[in-house]
């Protein structure tokens, strides 16, 4: 069966070592009939077997890799309006949560609601991000902290990829925070909520990933050790909330155990850049958090380039600490606040962003045989992408069918 072709097309193909974005000018790409990309290159070069299948004329209009959001908590329940009033009159966020608010109070509301309430709310995240031309977006659990609520908000993030032109991939996270009935019993919560959930998730095919949040306020690098330890035994790829609030070495940790990434870094050492940089794990950067915590301390952007780290950028979306569904606008924050090009923007979203999910074979560039994600936009220069604030280029997406449950991945 023919596929289609794109023609007058401009792609930015982020495909490293060339032109800036991997540009290509006078371009045409042929998408196959399995959703793949069968050519990204000159139209001149396309080659005569794509001449009879349709084509479609986009008016010289820019396509990149459809953008990634890889680091969202958007299934929870409620909202945190109320404790961004008491930030503003001077409380912490780390004071804050440990009254006993914070992300604690997001798991009250996240346990009361339904999967379906919890499916409902999140679609208006995930459409917010699909208008910003994302097709794919990690979401965490986080919020239940009991077997069968993280395993009800694991149920929830898949679902959304069957209500919507999305791939989803969800993260196991029930080391987000102690519950309050486990208060000073960090490691009885470890051993009877968060390693036996885990366990459950990957037997009912839940979780492709498994994340914690390494700092003062919730797990040290010692008890994450022994969460990455039964990720490691099922099999399953890790990641890390480390070194936002603090340094407690997490990076390394994270980085040591094979970590597809590291994320936040505002507090990283030269030591765990460095550890990062040799394993290859990705810094996903989450510039939403630093503004909306009116965080001072700057991640280490420049050691991060010199050592090679791959960067990501991502919205973190979340009630508490960056109520932000804006791809579009983590680029512009991520170039404003931390000083990344609008290249780089754009490369944490799709190349670095499918590298931080493991998805670097099917995801991420504009290449023959990766699965044709595509968002078209109507902009004169990649650059625009980055620049605007609150606003949305985006003309129209395309999302390549070709899927991959059988890895048990990006659905
Ligand atoms: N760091 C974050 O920024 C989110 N989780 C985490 O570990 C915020 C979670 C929240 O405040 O609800
Ligand atoms: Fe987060």
């Amino acid at each position: 069966m023919p596929g289609r072709v794109l023609r007058d097309a401009r792609l930015a193909t982020m495909v490293p070592g060339g032109a800036p974005y991997g540009l290509i000018e006078d371009a045409a790409l042929a998408i196959d009939a399995d959703g793949r990309i069968a050519f990204a290159g000159l139209a001149a070069d396309l080659p005569a077997a794509f001449a009879d299948w349709a084509q479609e004329p986009l008016d010289g209009r820019l396509v990149t890799p459809g953008l990634i959001d890889c680091h969202t908590h958007i299934v929870h329940g409620g909202d945190r309006a109320r404790e961004f009033e008491l930030r503003l009159e001077g409380a912490s966020y780390e004071e804050i949560a440990r009254a006993g608010g914070g992300i604690v109070s997001t798991v009250s509301a996240t346990r009361a609601a339904s999967e379906e309430d919890l499916v409902a709310a999140a679609l208006k995240h995930m459409d917010a991000l699909i208008r910003d031309g994302v097709t794919t977006v990690e979401v965490k659990s986080g919020y239940g902290l009991t077997i069968a609520d993280e395993l009800k908000m694991l149920r929830a993030a898949r679902r959304l990829a069957m209500l919507r032109e999305v791939r989803v991939v969800t993260t196991y996270l029930a080391a987000h925070a102690v519950p309050a009935d486990y208060k000073d019993r960090a490691d009885a919560y470890i051993d009877e909520v968060v390693l036996p959930g885990l366990e459950a998730a990957k037997q009912e095919g839940l979780v492709d990933a498994v994340d914690g949040f390494c700092e003062g306020i919730a797990f040290s690098p010692a008890q994450m050790a022994r969460v990455f330890d039964k990720a490691a035994e099922l099999g399953l790829p890790i990641k890390l909330h480390a070194e936002q609030l603090s340094d407690l070495g997490g990076a390394r940790l994270a980085a040591e155990r094979g970590a597809l990434s590291a994320d936040h870094l505002e507090y990283l050492s030269q030591d765990g850049i460095a550890a990062m940089a040799e394993a290859g794990t990705v810094a996903v950067l989450l510039p939403g958090a630093f503004y909306t915590l009116r965080e001072t301390q700057l991640p280490p952007v420049d050691g991060l380039r010199a050592a090679g780290v791959p960067i990501a950028l991502a919205t973190d979306c979340n009630p508490g600490s960056s109520p932000m569904s804006s791809l579009l606008l983590a680029m512009n924050m991520g170039a404003t606040l931390f000083r990344l090009t609008p290249e780089e923007a754009l490369a944490g979203t799709t190349r670095e962003a499918a590298r931080a999910l493991g998805l670097s074979d099917d995801l991420g560039t504009l290449e023959a045989g990766k699965i044709a994600d595509l968002a078209i936009w109507d902009v004169a220069t990649p650059a625009e992408l980055t620049y605007r604030i609150g606003f949305t280029p985006l003309h129209r997406r395309i999302f390549g069918h070709a899927v991959s449950h059988e890895k048990g991945g990006a659905a």
